[in-house]
């Protein structure tokens, strides 16, 4: 479904199997020379999600540098978010209004987990300058994705279920739109994929 201009949503996207593939990779990745960390803001506030960036490296707010890549972004991460987009917008890889974008080519990934209680605070991801699209893949506990305007962090907004092997690609006139995440649903996951608690693999453009 397309819940905003240039916002796909593709429920069940992912296979079990790949899903479980998906949530023992990101098992791996937090085993190498980085963990999953609670982001500090600016502000001093902290963040109850815990996050990991493969690639280019990243925190929530704030690209690190060039030069910096602890963990690499695996080829086969590229090509599953080469492959969601060809999904989403079709194989031209048209998206939003009249925007065309000739090979999505992400440079980073963040993983992001969700603990019982975490949640993600309404905001706008500006940090990338490149007008490619963010896929986000889901695995896990199901959660309340709340889609907002591109004006202010406030209404109006579109809540949506994201559910375990969703994809939603974001791009075109939503690139910029407010979104979060206010809720998961503790013990949702099915028993099967060896995961407690939620996990989202968002892959990008820096255009850095
Ligand atoms: C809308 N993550 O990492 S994924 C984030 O589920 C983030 O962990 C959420 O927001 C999560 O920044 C939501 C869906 C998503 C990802 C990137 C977007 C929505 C987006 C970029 C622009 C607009
Ligand atoms: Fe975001």
């Amino acid at each position: 479904s397309e819940p905003a201009p240039g916002v796909v949503h593709v429920p069940g996207w992912l296979s079990f199997a790949r899903q479980r593939e998906l949530v023992a990779a990101c098992r791996e990745f937090g085993r190498g020379p980085v963990s999953y960390e609670h982001t500090v803001l600016p502000g001093g506030g902290v963040m109850s999600v815990r996050s990991l960036c493969l690639g280019r490296r990243w925190v929530p707010y704030r690209y690190l540098g060039p030069e910096e890549n602890l963990l690499e972004l695996p080829e086969w991460l590229v090509g599953l978010g080469r492959a969601a987009v060809a999904e989403a917008y079709g194989a031209d890889e048209t998206y939003g209004a009249d925007e065309t974008y000739g090979g999505f080519a992400p440079d980073t990934a963040l993983v992001n987990f969700y603990a019982d209680g975490a949640k993600m605070g309404m905001h706008q991801d500006k940090e990338e300058r490149s007008p490619a699209p963010v896929v986000s893949l889901s695995m896990g506990d199901t959660c309340v994705f709340r889609l907002g305007n591109t004006e202010s962090r406030g209404r109006p907004w579109t809540d949506v279920e994201l559910v375990s092997g969703d994809l939603l690609v974001f791009g075109g006139p939503s690139r910029l739109a407010y979104h979060g995440v206010p809720k998961v649903y503790a013990g949702s996951a099915e028993p099967g994929l060896g995961l407690a608690g939620r996990l989202n693999i968002t892959l990008r453009e820096t255009g850095l």
